[in-house]
């Protein structure tokens, strides 16, 4: 008998906290901030960018010259590649967890962009 009254209470502040957990959301993503990047024949301008963590933020790259190799973006962290056509908007939307930074680059690996989280 004694050990049924243990195991209750010790069950009953887990289904307590189960209740708690939130849907998903099931409206359109949030895109929080928007910053515009452009893509130039040296590398990403602005190459660096804040943000918070647990934010959604946008960054919106786009390709100005075709000299350079800036027509592939590459973040390796979040396994996104993508093309950057001449002078179009390509949107990436991000919610970083944790702080650090989340580096984006060419497909060759040779700009030097990152978002820093804090
Ligand atoms: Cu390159």
């Amino acid at each position: 008998m004694r050990s049924l009254i243990l195991t209750l209470a010790l069950a009953l502040p887990l289904v307590a906290c189960g209740g708690e957990e939130e849907a998903a959301p099931s409206g359109p993503v949030a895109e929080g901030r928007r910053v515009a990047i452009e893509v130039g024949a040296d590398g990403y301008e602005p190459s660096r960018v804040t943000t918070q963590a647990g934010e959604p933020i946008t960054l919106v790259f786009q390709r100005i010259t075709e000299a350079g190799c800036g027509h592939e973006l590459v973040i390796p962290s979040e396994d996104i590649r993508r093309e950057l056509p001449l002078n179009e908007e390509v949107a990436v939307t991000l919610t970083p967890s944790e702080a650090g930074e989340l580096r984006f680059t060419c497909g060759m690996d040779m700009f030097d962009g990152a978002l820093v989280v804090e």
